[in-house]
């Protein structure tokens, strides 16, 4: 490790910048296997993080309920087989707890937090051309310069607050799920009102609505939601599991989300009504994200996405007992699957509570936060207690968060105010030597996010180990290949019904001002790497290397 020293050129009343192969910023999954994969290549490193511990996003998103839509022995590093055969699950869908005590593990067992300043939150980033390197600053004014500048930041990090007029005037609490007290949020006797129901909201709903003494939602859009179907890990699966580790991984490795299991190759027209309604029953009962796989075609053809979406529906009538409740549940306006699709415990049932009501803010929206609650056009509700389940400022938030500079102080926020453009999601022409881990243009939200990240990580460092070896020191793409690379991620796009929702976050829709384009790339998890590999088989083809 490179002891931190002053840099002749960089000392001025702020103090001497530390002196770095590579800092990265974010201290989730990603920059912790960042950190382990250049440390292993010998380099200086930095982890800069905002928050005072790891996690990421599991370390901020601690509300009430909050759980991994991806099953506990898949979300997990695959890198170290001694990891993944000792570290023990508890249940099928880890809870955030359990996921922090993985992540505190991982980060005393290859002994990370020696390199990873906690606290700090990076306000800025410039590419300095006379040095070939990046100079970086954190809020409490710490300096830092490396070679590599590398984003960890998350994708879904970064709070949406909706602007809503009053809310300085509440003279309730009021908590954003991605900003959750540590100490945790009282909520026995409450009233209490959620605001949003995305995957967020669908979690925290049944849990709140358990503490509180009545919880109004606040719902704009309806959503389709499947039954997770979390319960114990059984000792003989976990058992199984560890057995066929490879075999688990190459699966993941080789399919389109990141998750081992295969999407049906059936279309869902070519049965007959009563068998494809037995499949949905049965993935139904299954429960979690594989009711996506029931079929090969709900996220490319309307048609068959019609059928996934009415029988959600019609479960959704059967389940709510109010049928004026259940009418407002229903989703309408998107199909199945286009928006990142919630999985819940209880969810719909929770409406048939009697101190649960539900606000259709779609027909009266919210009109302003008073002194005493929330007040639609039609109507004024009473709370002590305001949770905005409103999501986040997703993909992009992050990183223009940050004041990031590249080459002629060219501002990211200015070469992406069209929306992102990058060359495979990992890097932006004009900035060079910057990666972004799972950033946009690449499969990240669309995955299992482990799965994406190690993909990424790996890339990333081979390619670092490249450049060193190669007698390289500087990386940057063509704006050709970037342009090329932007084209594919909207004809992937294209070529599904994913750009129908018209209010998802994959879209930017959900942030007033943000420009609307599809961010994630949607080829599939398993065409991407490949195409990542032939271009570092390629000699980096794309980019332009130089000495
Ligand atoms: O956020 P969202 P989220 N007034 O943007 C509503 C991951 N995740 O935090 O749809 C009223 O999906 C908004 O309404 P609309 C997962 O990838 C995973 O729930 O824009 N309502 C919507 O209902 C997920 O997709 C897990 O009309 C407003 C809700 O707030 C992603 O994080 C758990 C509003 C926001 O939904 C984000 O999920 C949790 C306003 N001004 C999250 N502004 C698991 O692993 C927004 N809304 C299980």
């Amino acid at each position: 490790m490179t002891v931190p020293q002053q840099s002749p050129s960089s000392a001025d009343t702020l103090g001497p910048a530390r002196e770095l192969d590579a800092v990265v910023v974010g201290a989730g999954f990603a920059g912790m296997y960042m950190l382990h994969r250049l440390r292993a290549l010998g380099l200086s490193v930095t982890v800069l993080e905002a928050g005072d511990g790891v996690g990421g996003t599991w370390y901020w998103n601690r509300y009430p309920g909050a759980r991994c839509d991806s099953e506990s022995y898949y979300y997990s590093y695959s890198f170290s087989d001694e990891l993944q055969q000792e570290w023990e699950w508890t249940e099928r869908y880890p809870g955030q707890p359990e996921i922090m005590r993985y992540l505190n593990h991982v980060a005393d067992r290859f002994d990370l937090r020696r390199d990873i300043r906690f606290g700090r939150r990076v306000t800025e980033a410039a590419f300095r051309e006379e040095t070939g390197r990046w100079e970086l600053r954190t809020d409490d004014g710490d300096r830092y310069s490396a070679t590599f500048f590398i984003t960890a930041v998350g994708c879904l990090s970064a709070a949406n607050i909706p602007q809503i007029a009053g809310l300085d005037t509440f003279g309730g609490e009021w908590y954003h799920t991605g900003r959750w007290p540590h100490e945790g949020v009282d909520l026995t006797g409450k009233r209490v009102g959620v605001v949003g129901t995305g995957s967020t909201g669908i979690q925290a709903i049944p849990v709140i609505a358990e503490q509180a003494d009545h919880l109004t939602v606040f719902q704009r859009t309806p959503n389709y939601s499947i039954p997770a179907r979390n319960g114990p890990m059984e000792r003989e699966f976990q058992r199984d599991v560890k057995a066929n580790y490879d075999a688990i991984r190459r699966q993941q490795r080789a399919s389109t989300n990141g998750h081992p299991f295969e999407i049906s190759d059936t279309p869902a027209l070519s049965v007959p009504d009563e068998e494809r309604r037995a499949v949905y029953e049965a993935a139904w009962e299954r429960g979690g994200l594989r009711f996506r796989a029931a079929f090969a075609d709900l996220l490319v053809d309307k048609e068959a996405n019609d059928t996934a979406s009415e029988f959600i529906r019609g479960k959704i009538r059967d389940i709510v007992l109010d049928p004026e409740t259940a009418e407002k549940l229903l989703p309408r306006d998107h199909p199945f699957a286009t928006k990142r699709p919630p999985i819940d415990t209880q969810y719909f049932e929770t409406y048939n509570r009697d101190n649960v009501t539900l606000v259709d803010v779609r027909q009266s929206p919210i009109e302003e936060v008073t002194s005493t609650g929330l007040r639609t056009s039609s109507a004024e509700y009473e709370l002590d207690v305001i949770v905005f389940a409103t999501g986040f400022d997703a993909l992009t938030g992050p990183l223009l968060n940050i004041d990031i500079r590249g080459v002629g102080g060219t501002a990211l926020r200015e070469k992406w105010s069209e929306g992102p453009r990058t060359y495979l999601g990992l890097h932006a022409a004009g900035f060079p030597n910057m990666f972004t881990i799972t950033g946009p243009g690449s499969p990240s939200v669309l995955t299992n996010m482990p799965t994406s990240i190690e993909q990424h990580v790996d890339w990333i460092a081979d390619c670092i180990e490249y450049l060193g070896s190669h007698g390289f020191d500087r990386i940057e793409a063509t704006v050709e290949a970037e342009d090329a690379w932007v084209e594919h991620v909207n004809e992937a796009a294209d070529r599904t019904l994913l750009p129908l929702a018209g209010s998802s976050w994959y879209l930017g829709a959900n942030v007033p001002g943000k420009p609307r384009v599809f961010m994630p790339y949607a080829g599939g998890f398993a065409t991407y790497a490949r195409r990542c590999d032939e271009v570092a088989g390629n000699g980096y083809e794309g980019f332009v290397l130089t000495m």
